[in-house]
């Protein structure tokens, strides 16, 4: 069986961008695949974080994974933090990326042209972290949204120029971008993707919000006075995103959802997509408390490390024996 593996931060509430792009995808593949999923903590901290909220929003992820359909029994499903061969990897491959590949990856690119001061050398150097996470597994496929991509290409980069250097050690993995849903936008501004860290809360749909406040976010969403519902990214993005949020959530194609709406305006569409919004969210809230009140998430991280540490421990022995620091077998 291939093997699939990715991760979410713990930055914040999760958006629907994160469960479009991202979590959904896990679902879908969770029986196909050998599939390992991770919170990935060690990442949120390249930007500075509370503890408090760090450790709230961890436990929240793990069960919205949970609530949104994420099995356990099929999925192994742990945090970055335990499994310590992530940050000696980390190492190990940062030492073996460019200056020149890290300074071209967006997050450092964009904060640095933001004229951003207070920027971490973790900022610059997570995406090598990024690469032990994936090699550590021997991953096949990484399911990402679009924005990842450029991550999973740097992994490979890294990957052959390891193997060059001292022998077949990782799997040269592959990104999986969904085709309809990799880029989710802002509601506010739909050239801009919808993150967590959205200094404008109503630009996000977050998959904890009271579903009534969704709802008025999707109402009053962004979109333009050419008042035709057609699919149109670059003249229309505001409208070319509320129908992909549509079709995700209803599973109806984006062309028939644009042949049923041909004679009505934007606000018929938006009502029914507020509904769509409105009973996703409600449902996936009933599941996330069952969950948080049952306990279940502590023993499904005691159960994740301990399958996640066979593998991780296996790799990190070998690539340590590859690079000669092993002396003592
Ligand atoms: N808007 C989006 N549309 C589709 N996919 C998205 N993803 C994130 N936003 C969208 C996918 O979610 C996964 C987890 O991402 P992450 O939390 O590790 O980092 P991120 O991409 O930086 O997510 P955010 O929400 O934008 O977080 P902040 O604001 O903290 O930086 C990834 O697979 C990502 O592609």
């Amino acid at each position: 069986m291939k093997r699939m593996l990715s991760g979410i931060k713990p930055t914040g509430g999760l958006t629907l961008g994160n469960y479009i792009g991202a979590i959904s995808q896990f679902i879908k593949y969770q029986d196909e695949y050998e599939m390992y999923v991770f919170i990935a903590n060690l990442h949120s901290i390249t930007v500075a974080q509370d503890p408090k909220e760090l450790r709230q929003n961890t436990k929240d992820l793990i069960a919205l994974y949970l609530a949104a359909g994420l099995d356990p029994q099929k999925v192994t499903l742990f945090l970055q933090s335990d499994i310590s061969a992530h940050a000696e990897l980390g190492w190990i491959l940062t030492c073996h990326s460019y200056m020149g590949e890290l300074q071209r990856m967006t997050q450092y690119k964009d904060k640095t042209a933001k004229g951003e001061t207070n920027i971490t050398a973790g900022l610059f150097t997570y995406p090598s972290l990024m690469a032990a996470d994936i090699l550590l597994y021997d991953a096949d496929y990484v399911p990402v949204g679009i924005d990842q991509k450029q991550h999973v290409e740097l992994t490979r980069n890294i990957a052959e120029r390891f193997n060059n250097k001292y022998g077949e050690t990782f799997i040269i993995p592959e990104p999986v971008i969904p085709k309809v849903g990799a880029k989710i936008m802002s509601l506010q501004d739909p050239t801009k993707k919808m993150s967590k860290s959205d200094e404008t809360t109503k630009g996000a749909i977050y998959l904890l919000d009271e579903p009534a406040v969704a709802r008025k976010k999707i109402m009053s969403a962004v979109t333009d006075s050419i008042g035709i519902i057609r699919y149109d990214e670059v003249n229309q993005p505001g409208i070319a995103n509320l129908l992909t949020i549509h079709s995700v959530l209803s599973k109806e194609s984006i062309e028939d959802i644009v042949e049923r709406f041909s004679n009505h305006g934007y606000g018929d569409l938006k009502k029914e997509i507020g509904q769509l919004v409105f009973d996703f969210l409600s449902e996936l809230q009933d599941r996330f408390k069952e969950i948080k009140n049952s306990g279940i998430v502590d023993e499904v991280l005691r159960q994740g490390k301990e399958q996640a540490e066979q593998i991780a421990y296996k790799k990190i022995r070998k690539v340590k024996r590859k690079v000669g620091f092993e002396i003592v077998k």
